[in-house]
């Protein structure tokens, strides 16, 4: 799939990259921004100065979360013009014998600053160790063995996966896992050889297996036509793609100085985190016409990922997942591979605990490229955040991976007498339907912190009064939206354009500066909202919302997703329905995919794209691009020069 990615994410024209060692590190220290990830040295400080608290002759302790606990927005902006020191706190969700304790560590004096305990609702992120644990149980439980003996699979070949469990009303939760179990035997692509009809689920305080029935017997799905590796499929193949290079001779068009990158007129910061994976902070862009950098996005990040699926039988009802809080997106980000996800001459930044994102410059319509990849389960999400000369940013998803596949009775259409929830992909197995839903977080700050969310709709007006031939016209009536309430949007209904606007700042012809959301097709949840799944994942309700900001207010699902209950979610915050005018605020958005899965989607999905754009808004006086210098031109077989 990686491989396919390559081809289609290359422009049509001129390609200048330049090649680069893959798997450059880059050195953290040479240069420290407030918002820089915690470096190996500083997760290992802190883990330390937990354990020296508690140390684990007496206590279990578990980290599930450890991050950056990001200074004041006040003190990053003062940074910037000042580069006064910053202080640098750590923040941890660990479970210390049983209990969820947040600690804030201060890494200059190494104290602990504050150890609470979590009373409410919702567990921490699954650590990947607990998940490994876990997924060994079935293995050493003898009815298992027995269900596997029974469906005469070889337990050899067998290989678990885990689940998180969601909350369907129950007033008491504990911490589970449910686990499921896949045949590998002959495949690598495990998810589409389910062994379905075994609910087991593992509690993850004991460590044990505390629920397990064989409710009934499917075939698992045959591994013919599972495969997926160029190297191991057999012909006929399609005709073979001409091989092509790119090059670009004067090195790099971009500079790295620590985690602060530099390319044309953009310069921003890229951020990691184990929950949210990259962050892109403090992104400003030069214009030339005033001589100076202006600030346009605070902090842009992916707060949450919805995967309802729309099976509500016994086995799949519970799967409704929320990726970025209950597997985290940074711990679950891969490595991407030189050639195959990215051009050659991509410059990779290492991150601490997970692998790599990289950067990739493509000029002709001039672009950089900051992509990670998330492998959350079955999917992987190709996350980019392209920046372009014109002063755009545009944030793309692109899905491919396997399909989370049902193991069934049939093998064609016709034999097909109930709901199947899906679609037959292939023999005995339905691909399920399913929804992702991305909610990014977008804290602009155009031209300087107190923005407000101007709405500008188009509407049909009629001419009734013979003043012109015409009948009818469109024009715009703007406002500035004054509440949380205001602001929450379903996009698709009305046509609007959603801006961000400084109304502190005029163009000289006295617009309002501003960025503008172009939104992509949008789609709406379509389960009711009285749903549990749908209380947990209420900040789909709306494809826009926007907040005061609020340092608190980061994880639109809640800072404990596991089992949560939906009562930390953003759609709760909003109720409070604060005041956005000419404050400094927070935009929300959801991208949407309602996913109804074909056979093309098997055994493994063809790359699957979307996004959306952050576009200035008579921002500039005019089109910037004029000021950027084009690249200069070489010389390139069967390509005349102009
Ligand atoms: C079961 O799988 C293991 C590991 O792949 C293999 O060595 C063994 O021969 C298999 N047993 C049977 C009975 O097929
Ligand atoms: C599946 O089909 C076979 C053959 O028609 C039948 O013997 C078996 O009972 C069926 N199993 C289930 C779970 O319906
Ligand atoms: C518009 O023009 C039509 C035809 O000339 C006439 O019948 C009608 O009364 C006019 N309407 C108005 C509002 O002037
Ligand atoms: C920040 O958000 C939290 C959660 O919505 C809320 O409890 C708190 O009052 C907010 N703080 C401010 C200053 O608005
Ligand atoms: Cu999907």
């Amino acid at each position: 799939m990686k491989l396919f990615f390559h081809l289609l994410s290359l422009p049509t024209l001129l390609f200048f990259f330049f090649f680069l060692h893959a798997g450059v590190s880059i050195g953290p220290l040479q240069f420290t921004h407030p918002l820089d990830p915690l470096t190996k040295q500083e997760i290992t400080l802190i883990q330390t100065i937990i354990l020296s608290k508690y140390p684990t002759k007496t206590n279990t302790v578990n980290f599930h979360y450890v991050g950056l606990d990001d200074p004041d927005k006040a003190t990053v902006l003062k940074w910037l013009s000042t580069a006064a020191r910053t202080s640098r706190n750590a923040f941890v969700i660990a479970i210390v014998n049983s209990q969820v304790h947040e600690l804030t560590i201060n890494l200059r004096t190494s104290q602990v600053v504050s150890d609470n305990i979590h009373r409410g609702n919702g567990f921490p992120t699954l650590t990947v160790e607990e998940q490994s644990e876990a997924l060994q149980l079935p293995f050493k439980h003898g009815p298992f063995v027995e269900s596997i003996e029974k469906r005469g699979v070889n337990l050899s070949e067998v290989v678990c996966s885990g689940f998180s469990v969601g909350w369907y009303g129950e007033t008491q939760s504990k911490r589970v896992l449910r686990i499921e179990c896949f045949l590998k035997e002959g495949t690598v692509n495990i998810y589409v050889r389910p062994i379905n009809g075994i609910t087991i689920v593992a509690d993850l305080e004991q460590m044990k297996i505390v629920e397990y029935h064989d409710h009934f017997v499917v075939p698992v799905p045959k591994v013919e036509n599972t495969e997926y590796r160029a190297s191991h499929l057999q012909p006929p193949f399609g005709p073979k793609l001409h091989s092509f290079a790119s090059h670009q001779p004067q090195g790099p068009g971009f500079s790295i100085k620590g985690h602060s990158v530099s390319w044309a007129n953009w310069k921003f910061h890229i951020g990691y985190d184990v929950r949210a994976g990259v962050i892109i902070s403090t992104a400003s862009i030069y214009d030339p016409e005033v001589h100076k950098s202006r600030s346009v996005l605070y902090r842009g990040y992916i707060s949450e990922l919805f995967v309802p699926y729309q099976d509500p039988s016994e086995d799949w009802y519970y799967k409704t997942f929320f990726d970025a809080g209950e597997f985290g997106f940074g711990q679950s980000m891969v490595s991407l591979e030189p050639l195959h996800d990215c051009p050659p001459q991509a410059q990779f930044l290492d991150v601490t605990v997970a692998e790599c994102d990289l950067i990739r410059e493509v000029r002709s319509d001039v672009t950089l490229i900051v992509r990670s990849v998330v492998t959350v389960g079955n999917y992987d999400n190709v996350l980019d955040w392209e920046f372009k000369t014109s002063g755009s940013i545009k944030p793309a998803i692109s899905l491919s991976g396997m399909l989370e596949v049902k193991a069934v009775n049939i093998t064609h259409n016709d034999e097909i007498k109930e709901e199947q929830h899906g679609i037959l992909v292939s023999e005995h197995s339905i691909g399920v339907y399913h929804d992702h839903f991305y909610i990014y977080h977008l804290d602009f700050d155009i031209d300087g912190v107190d923005n407000s969310f101007e709405k500008t709709s188009l509407k049909s007006v009629q001419v009734s009064d013979n003043s012109s031939k015409r009948k009818s016209y469109w024009t715009t009536s703007s406002e500035i939206l004054k509440s949380e309430s205001d602001a929450k949007i379903k996009l698709g209904f009305s046509p609007a354009e959603l801006v961000l606007v400084n109304p502190n700042k005029k163009t000289s012809t006295g617009n309002n500066v501003g960025y503008r959301l172009v939104p992509n097709a949008a789609a709406h949840p379509l389960l009711t909202e009285d749903d549990y799944p749908q209380k947990r994942g209420a900040f789909t309700n709306y494809n826009v919302w926007v907040t005061p900001y609020n340092k608190t207010e980061k994880w639109a699902g809640g800072l404990y997703v596991d089992q949560s209950r939906g009562d930390d979610t953003l759609a709760v915050w909003t109720q409070q329905n604060r005041g956005i005018e000419n404050k400094d605020i927070v935009l929300w958005y959801v991208v949407g995919i309602h996913h109804v899965p074909c056979q093309e989607d098997f055994p493994i999905m063809p790359l699957l794209s979307t996004g959306f754009e952050l576009r200035p808004t008579n921002f500039f006086e005019r089109n910037p691009v004029l000021k950027t210098l084009s690249p200069g031109f070489v010389e390139w077989p069967g390509c005349e020069k102009p």
